[in-house]
């Protein structure tokens, strides 16, 4: 079985955007490949998270993992903190990137252009998801498309480390679904739906209220044509919401063009309402089931236990060859 490795960071509320673009390609997945699934609480720090909502919100991701259908016998679902192997392999891949490599990322440029004040976190960020990465030796790597330039620094300096010392890590694959890898915040369409933005109208939490969501739905900003038509260029928000039904109900953007041919936005916007409203009711009452009683602690526990195993092993291997460890074995 081939192997594959993902993690979601708890910066916020799970949002549609994380279920489409991360989760649900997660749960196909499962089947077929041997799954890592983590929760990148590490990664959170870059950003300032208050305590009480990052403990809540680390809850909450590993119960959405599991209530949207990861199967903990199937898939190791893991804290990054559980594994304290992480921070260490992530600093010595830290010694091995350059400054330039880092500042080409553009989750970290942005947030230069944004002005806002940066820790240093945020620059050595990849270094980290480098050593979530390289520890498990995965073939693919499932993430949407604002994760691929990092998983592509990731090759790198696993080739780079492979070529100086000899071969260690398996180079990865990003793996980004053609459809639904960059679903639009629903108020601007042009700018990616984010778990950690300020403003909550444009983006549907998972866990959001049903009516609610469903209201987000009615009011996503649309063009003043009325011609339901998949064209991201000059009708982003109609496209949008054309790859939300897509993912959701299954069926081809093609397909559902020709069923809204000449019957407008209305119509469209209140379908799609139900159809998210059904998939959120779905995960939503399988995630109370699970939410009661110890289950994710359990869960949490022996997922932690599996994914060491693997890289205690995989950070002595590192550590003879770069001659860190200087007992004989
Ligand atoms: P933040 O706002 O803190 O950056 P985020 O909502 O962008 O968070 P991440 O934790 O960075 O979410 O991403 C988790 C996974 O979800 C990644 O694989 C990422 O590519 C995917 N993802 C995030 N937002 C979207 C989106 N709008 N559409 C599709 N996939 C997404
Ligand atoms: N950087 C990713 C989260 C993340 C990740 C990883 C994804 C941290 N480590 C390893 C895949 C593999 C993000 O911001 N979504």
């Amino acid at each position: 079985m081939k192997r594959m490795l993902s993690g979601i960071k708890p910066t916020g509320r799970v949002t549609l955007g994380n279920y489409i673009g991360a989760i649900k390609p997660f749960v196909s997945y499962q089947d077929e490949y041997e799954m890592f699934i983590f929760v990148a609480n590490l990664h959170s720090m870059t950003v300032y998270q208050e305590p009480k909502e990052l403990r809540q919100n680390t809850k909450d991701l590993i119960a959405l993992y599991i209530a949207a259908g990861l199967d903990p016998k199937k898939c190791t679902l893991f804290l990054q903190s559980d594994v304290l192997e992480h921070a260490q392999l992530g600093w010595y891949l830290g010694c091995m990137v350059n400054m330039g490599e880092l500042s080409r990322m553009t989750q970290y440029k942005d947030k230069v252009a944004k002005g806002e004040s940066i820790g240093a976190g945020i620059f050595n960020y990849p270094s980290l998801m480098n050593a979530d990465i390289l520890m498990y030796d995965p073939d693919y790597v499932p993430v949407g498309e604002d994760q691929k330039q990092h998983v592509e620094l990731c090759r790198d300096i696993a080739e780079r480390f492979n070529s100086r010392y000899s071969d260690t890590f398996k180079i990865p694959e990003p793996l980004i679904a053609k459809v639904g890898s960059r679903i639009m915040d629903l108020q601007n369409p042009t700018k990616k739906m984010s778990k950690s933005d300020e403003t909550s109208k444009g983006c549907i939490y998972i866990l959001d209220d049903i009516n609610v969501s469903k209201k987000k739905i009615k009011s996503a900003v649309t063009d003043s044509d009325s011609h339901v038509h998949f064209d991201p260029i000059h009708k982003p928000g109609i496209s949008n919401l054309l790859e939300i039904y897509s993912i959701l109900s299954n069926r081809s953007i093609e397909d559902i063009e020709n069923q809204y041919e000449g019957k407008g936005y209305g119509e469209f916007k209140t379908d799609l309402a139900e159809i998210v409203g059904q998939e959120l009711e779905k995960i939503q009452k399988r995630y109370k089931e699970i939410t009661t009683g110890s289950y994710l602690d359990d869960i949490l526990e022996e997922g932690a236990q599996k994914a060491r195993i693997i890289a205690r092993k995989k950070l002595s291997k590192v550590e003879r060859k770069i001659g860190i460890t200087i007992k004989k074995r």
